[in-house]
């Protein structure tokens, strides 16, 4: 594989501050170096390469955004930049801190105890345990408020029953936040993995994201006590606001995936003769390659401006939405160009296109679809709900 060449059309570099490139060009040699040469068979075999989990958490990023105790605090750019450079190696490595960080210790961090974030915050950092957020169900997927998953109060505790689907990281899991409705209204519970009833069946057969562990959650008649809440989450804004965190890294981490998927066209096309030219002198060609790094340009300089109004405290949730959204729209689109302009070489498991165009379905789903991001933009510039 040629060495990755980032596309930087608009300087976007002379925007970041030193600290954040050293950052970003820290994850990015790691990703060369450490798990491209793991995720192809990974991605064949269908597991996820759990050896990394701890030189990533090495790498500061498990939750390292997060304002607690000695982590190191990275600005929300440095993480975006992050986000960027592991699912440029693939949505499934960016999924695993994604789901650590902004599912797992984000609402311990903003929602939990003092003995809560004593007893996870430190593990989850040094990646010693490992999280996963439970809020899909098997009919409930954009509709969360639905959710069927119930805790009932029992002495001083509570039981908990209902099942979850689609879960990343559910099977390697030692800890889970699971939202659950308690007399009505929607609250977070934290779960260890080894609790009696709870159970976390991997689910295989996936076409996508095969270098990710997704799981169903099984909650049969889980007893908790009455510390395994989270004391300040209360209704469907619990959850919400997680995902605010995580859709802000997804619209970062696709353009990663774009920006690997670009490089290995244009240099496939310098290399490849047909009509006794290389690919990339065809105006068609060539055509492809100017969309491509129009739309990753045109979505870098979105994270960055995202990634300022979320430093100064400004940024909303639709406007993630946004970013998200377009993100991942453009992500799929120029990962299906670059299958295409791979001519047969672009089904073959050599190249990472393919790869990284069938992560780019489930990224598209997962955190709110494209048509809910649509649904909720749309509610704010209309003030009219379309949802139902
Ligand atoms: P709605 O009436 O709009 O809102 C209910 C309450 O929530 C508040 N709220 C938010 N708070 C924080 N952040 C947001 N983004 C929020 N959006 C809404 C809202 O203010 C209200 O608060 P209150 O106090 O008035 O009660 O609720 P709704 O039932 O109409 O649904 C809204 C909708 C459809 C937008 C929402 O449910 C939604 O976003 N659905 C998509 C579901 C989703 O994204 N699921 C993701 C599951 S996790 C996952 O996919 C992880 S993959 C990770 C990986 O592997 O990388
Ligand atoms: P549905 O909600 O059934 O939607 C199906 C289709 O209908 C979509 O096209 C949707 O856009 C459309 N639709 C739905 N409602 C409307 C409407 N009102 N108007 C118009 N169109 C609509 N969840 C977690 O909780 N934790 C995780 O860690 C997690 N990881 C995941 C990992 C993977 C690999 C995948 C694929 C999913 C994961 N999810 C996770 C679940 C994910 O968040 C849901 O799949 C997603 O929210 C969509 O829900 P659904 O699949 O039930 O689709």
């Amino acid at each position: 594989m040629a060495r990755f060449q980032a596309p930087d059309f608009f300087d976007m570099d002379a925007l970041l501050s030193e600290e954040e490139r050293m950052v970003r060009d820290a994850v990015r040699d790691w990703v060369s170096e450490r798990y491209l040469p793991l995720v192809e068979k990974a991605y064949r075999e269908g597991y996820f390469p759990k050896e990394v989990v701890k030189e990533i958490a090495e790498l500061g990023v498990l939750g390292g955004n997060l304002d607690y105790a000695d982590f190191p605090r990275l600005g929300a750019v440095a993480y975006g930049l992050v986000m960027q450079e592991l699912e440029r190696g693939d949505s499934g490595l960016r999924s695993f801190v994604s789901v650590q960080g902004a599912l797992v210790m984000y609402p311990i961090w903003r929602y939990g105890s003092d003995e809560q974030k004593a007893e996870w915050l430190p593990k989850l950092f040094s990646g010693e345990a490992v999280g996963c957020f439970g809020l899909t169900e098997p009919d409930h997927g954009s509709d969360p408020g639905g959710m069927e998953t119930k805790a009932v109060r029992d002495g001083d505790g509570f039981v908990l029953n209902g099942a979850k689907m689609w879960i990343t990281n559910g099977t390697m899991s030692d800890v889970a936040v699971v939202w659950g409705k308690l007399d009505g209204e929607i609250r977070g519970f934290v779960v260890p993995a080894d609790t009696p009833g709870f159970s976390a069946p991997e689910q295989r057969g996936k076409h996508s994201l095969r270098a990710s562990v997704t799981s169903e959650l099984v909650l049969q008649d889980v007893r908790l006590p009455e510390s395994a809440m989270l004391p300040g989450a209360k209704g469907l804004g619990g959850p919400l606001s997680c995902l605010n965190q995580a859709r802000y890294g997804i619209a970062w981490g696709v353009i990663g995936a774009a920006m690997a998927v670009y490089d290995e066209v244009l240099n496939y096309g310098g290399d490849r003769t047909q009509f006794d030219k290389p690919l990339t002198s065809f105006q068609l060609y060539q055509a492809k390659l100017v969309e491509m790094l129009n739309e990753i340009t045109k979505a870098q300089l979105m994270n960055l401006r995202l990634g300022r109004l979320k430093e100064e405290g400004r940024v909303t949730p639709t406007q993630v939405s946004m970013a998200k959204r377009n993100a991942c729209h453009q992500a799929l689109e120029i990962a299906r160009a670059g299958r295409d302009m791979l001519g047969a070489n672009g089904v073959s498991d050599e190249y990472q296109t393919m790869r990284h165009m069938c992560n780019l379905e489930s990224v598209k789903t997962y955190e709110g679809t494209h048509d809910i991001h649509t649904l909720i933009i749309g509610r704010e510039i209309t003030g009219q709900d379309a949802f139902s």
